[in-house]
């Protein structure tokens, strides 16, 4: 009985990420809002999966839709639009933020300082996303190179006589493109200012755990609503500080021949 429908055309399907994406919490809400999401499943894959479905999707012209944001290069490989969202889950534009450790200001306060004051626009971010992605430049080269030619940036952003002496920061990311372009240039500078820095991958909930814990010193890729659930849950133990970016968006995409609006339409 479903045959025919706009449900069947997307193969009862939304393309997701790691079940560890606060994008896969939230679009499990959106199901309880919209009525119209009640044949699809979402399908948890990781952020490589989907961009090769979109792809394949694409070059066959096939109704898909996706877990997405931006910032992010899909949107510039590929004509995709954002669904509408009238219940307004997945929220509006929002802000990344940068979150420390609790004591951390106590126990390292140049390197507080520069994380507060760290920011980088939309251009700047991107281009170092560009170098890693479509250069597809290894990442600490590409972080070097961001680095050196911007300098007068980056002298803005640390302390005067920023020096580590070789003090050890972990500093948290997630497996996507602009929290892994971020990471790493936050890493390139401190190490150019002696502190030794481990990356440490997980998921954004992970990561708020063992920084409430003491553990995780550092993570500059928290999305205000996006992530909201575990910022909140945590917000006695972790010290959250300034954006590091501003007008970041979630939500369903689909390419744009794909003829439908809403997520109110999926299943008409
Ligand atoms: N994202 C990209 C992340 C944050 C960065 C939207 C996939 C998430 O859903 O947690």
């Amino acid at each position: 009985e479903l045959q025919g429908t706009v449900a069947e055309k997307f193969n009862f399907e939304i393309i997701g990420i790691d079940a560890g994406a606060g994008i896969m919490h939230i679009t499990s809400k959106a199901k309880d809002s919209y009525e119209s999401l009640e044949y699809f499943d979402s399908m948890h894959a990781s952020q490589n999966a989907m961009e090769a479905e979109l792809q394949a999707s694409i070059e066959n012209e096939e109704w898909v839709v996706a877990t997405g944001w931006t910032p992010h290069w899909k949107f510039s490989k590929w004509d995709l639009e954002f669904l509408e969202d009238p219940e307004g889950v997945y929220g509006e534009g929002e802000d990344i933020k940068a979150v420390v450790r609790e004591e951390l200001e106590k126990d390292m306060e140049d390197v507080h300082e520069f994380i507060d004051e760290f920011y980088m626009t939309d251009e700047e971010l991107g281009e170092v996303m560009n170098l890693i992605d479509y250069k597809a430049m290894d990442e600490e080269k590409a972080r070097e190179k961001w680095v050196k030619e911007n300098d007068e940036i980056v002298k803005d952003w640390v302390p005067e006589d920023f020096d580590g002496e070789g003090k050890e920061v972990q500093l948290g990311y997630m497996n996507w493109q602009c929290s892994i372009a971020q990471a790493h240039t936050v890493k390139e500078v401190l190490q150019s200012y002696n502190y030794e820095v481990e990356l440490i991958e997980a998921s954004p909930a992970l990561i708020l755990t063992d920084m409430a814990d003491s553990g995780i010193d550092v993570f500059v890729s928290a999305w205000e609503t996006t992530h909201e659930t575990y910022l909140d849950k945590f917000e006695d133990d972790i010290e959250v500080l300034g954006p590091v970016y501003e007008d970041a968006r979630i939500g369903l995409v689909v390419p744009s021949y794909v003829d439908v609006e809403s997520i109110t339409e999926l299943n008409e």
